[in-house]
Order: structure tokens, then C-alpha cells, then sequence
């Protein structure tokens, strides 16, 4: 953490937290300066680079791609990738042009986890198209790991961050028509640009994953989805792999769906086994789920990929072997 810019932005933002700061021992390395303990030990059987993320999202895969090909770390790659789909002001359930809460406000959630298991998010953010950028801000410039609401968008500020309106006119005129009913329905899948949950592993094995969302569209003020907390919409253990999902946040949430695809594959499942199981664990606790959708992605040490949702429409991008393509997961609904 750089605890000397840390200090600084506490007290231009008024934060008032130094104390807290001045009890916790910062590492001054970053991350990715840190070399793979695990990734020597396991035999590598997917190619690498790869990088895995939901949805048909190439242009994002292929930044993250970029990124790395350019030297660029795995967690540059995440960031950068996910970056694409919260600039695309299409794209209405992530950054910029997300579908806004039940009160027309467009709130942002985001995570990312390093190589290193270090992790920084915002939730219920308003304003900033990045949150991506800015979780990476808390995880390495404060000693902190979740910012909400005001703080974070302060905080944001005080980093650089450009205040933004986020909502679109094309979000606002879904909004003013959903208010006619006000009635209360997440949609399956919103199957082009979704809530992005990215995976990627460099050449050396290294694995980081990033999860961007507006959350479900006309929740309710304040409400915060599975996407930016730690084992429910990512987790990462560098020694095992990776997962990360999307789909109704508060099935994840209850199932900490991520930390158990993690888990599951440290207990010897492959990815694509590790997901299938965490989706059945849904389908077991709730009866209603031909009513909602989940979908998770996982990656292994060894590079191979997993990906299941329950219901068909769940698509995942891949870029591996120098092929960037969108699978769709029409095959998928075993249930
Ligand atoms: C949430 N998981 O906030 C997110 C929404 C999502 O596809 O993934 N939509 O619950």
C-alpha cells in the first residue's frame, strides 16, 4: 500500500481514518511484483494466456489480452478488460448506462483480486464509470478493502476521477416506462452485455479476476448484489484458480458461490465439475429458481475453464490460443 498517498487523501477527504492506517502494517510490493509460488508446481494443460469472463463481451477479452501481449500485469488485464464494457454506455447493467434503482439512481459494485489474494471493491457507488479502477484503488492505496456510497465516490474523486451522470437517456426512458408498473422482476439474462466477472491467467500462471455490475435494474435504494464481495461474486486463490458469477446476486450471496467453486476445485474437481455443483447448491436451497439466473466461470492453476448457468442464454468469452470467441451455453440446462 502506498501509505504516504494514503495519508494524503484521508485528510483531503476528511475521512479522518488515519489512526487506522497507522495500526496496519502496509507491504510496500505490489501484487504482481510478487513471483508465483504454486505455478511451477502444477503442469500447465490450458494454453496461457487466457482470459474467461461472462457474456459476450470480446472487446473486453480482447483488451485484457492486449494488455498482458503488451507486458502489462494479469491485474492491468483485469482492469483494463473490464474497463471496455463499463465505458460501453449500451451495455445496461454495467458502468455507465446501467439500468438505475427503483429511485432513477444509476449504483455502481466492483471487485478485483490480486495475484497475491489481495482484494479491494466499492459498493453502491454513484457517478464514476470505472469502479473497477477505483476497487483497485481501495485495494492498493488504502488500507481498506470496501468503500460504499458517498465514501467511495469521494474517494474516487480524490483520486482523479472524473464525477460522471450515468444515466443514460436510453436507461432513463426504461426507467420512466418500468415506473408506469413498478413492477418488481430481475431479468434471466440480459444475454450481449451483462455484469462482467473476469478470470485470466498470465504466462506464468498467475491468476486475478475482476466483477463489474449496476446491479439489478429498479432494485431498491441501497441494495448491493453478490458482484463486489469477496467469495460470492469472485474469489481467487492463486494456488487453486479462480471463479467468479453473475446472475441474482442474493443466491450467490447465500451460497458464497465463488469461495466454494474455489474449494471445491481445491478438493480436486475440475472447474466445469466445481461450477456445475455450486449451481445445483442454488437449485437445492430454492425453489424458485426457473424464476431467476445464475451463471459461474472458473479457472484451475492448470488453465482449463469451467462455465455453467442454470438456465440456457448463459454465455461465457473466452480468449485462449489466440481465439477470442463467445460459447453459448445452449447445452447447458441440465436441470
Ligand atoms: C447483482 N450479480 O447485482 C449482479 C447482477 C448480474 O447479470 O450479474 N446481472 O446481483
Amino acid at each position: 500500500m502506498k501509505r504516504r498517498k494514503f495519508l494524503q487523501n484521508a485528510s483531503l477527504t476528511g475521512l479522518g481514518i488515519v489512526t487506522a492506517s497507522s495500526l496496519i502494517g502496509c507491504d510496500e510490493t505490489t501484487s504482481e511484483e510478487k513471483p508465483s509460488e504454486a505455478a511451477t508446481a502444477v503442469e500447465i494443460k490450458g494454453a496461457r494466456p487466457l482470459v474467461i469472463a461472462t457474456w459476450d463481451v470480446k472487446e473486453s477479452t480482447q483488451k485484457a489480452w492486449e494488455t498482458m501481449a503488451n507486458g502489462g500485469s494479469v491485474l492491468d488485464a483485469i482492469e483494463k478488460g473490464c474497463m471496455v464494457e463499463e465505458a460501453n454506455a449500451e451495455g445496461q447493467s454495467v458502468g455507465i448506462g446501467g439500468l438505475p434503482d427503483r429511485d432513477g439512481k444509476v449504483t455502481l459494485d466492483a471487485c478485483i483480486m490480486s495475484t497475491a489474494g489481495n482484494y479491494g471493491a466499492v459498493v453502491c457507488m454513484q457517478n464514476i464509470v470505472h469502479p473497477i479502477a477505483v476497487a483497485r484503488k481501495v485495494m492498493e492505496d488504502t488500507p481498506h478493502v470496501i468503500l460504499a456510497g458517498t465514501g467511495a465516490e469521494q474517494f474516487a474523486i480524490s483520486e482523479g476521477f472524473e464525477p460522471t451522470n450515468l444515466l443514460t437517456e436510453r436507461s432513463r426512458v426504461a426507467w420512466e416506462k418500468w415506473k408506469k408498473t413498478s413492477e418488481y422482476k430481475p431479468i434471466i439474462n440480459i444475454e450481449n452485455h451483462d455484469t462482467i466477472g473476469m478470470l485470466a491467467m498470465d504466462k506464468n500462471g498467475d491468476i486475478a479476476g475482476g466483477c463489474t455490475t449496476s446491479g439489478l435494474a429498479f432494485k431498491m435504494a441501497g441494495r448491493v448484489g453478490d458482484s463486489a464481495i469477496i467469495g460470492a461474486g469472485l474469489f481467487i486463490d492463486n494456488q487453486i484458480g479462480g471463479a467468479t458469477a453473475t446472475g441474482l446476486g442474493e443466491e450467490v450471496l447465500k451460497t458464497v458461490g465463488s469461495f466454494l467453486i474455489v474449494e471445491l476445485m481445491r478438493q480436486g474437481k475440475s472447474p466445469q465439475e466445481a461450477c456445475e455443483e455450486a449451481i445445483a447448491r442454488i437449485i437445492e436451497k430454492s425453489p424458485n429458481f426457473q424464476d431467476f439466473q445464475v451463471g459461474y466461470i472458473a479457472i484451475n492453476k492448470a488453465g482449463e475453464t469451467g462455465f455453467y448457468g442454470i438456465h440456457k442464454g448463459f454465455s461465457v468469452t473466452r480468449f485462449q490460443n489466440n481465439v477470442n470467441e463467445n460459447i453459448k451455453s445452449d447445452f447447458l440446462n441440465k436441470v
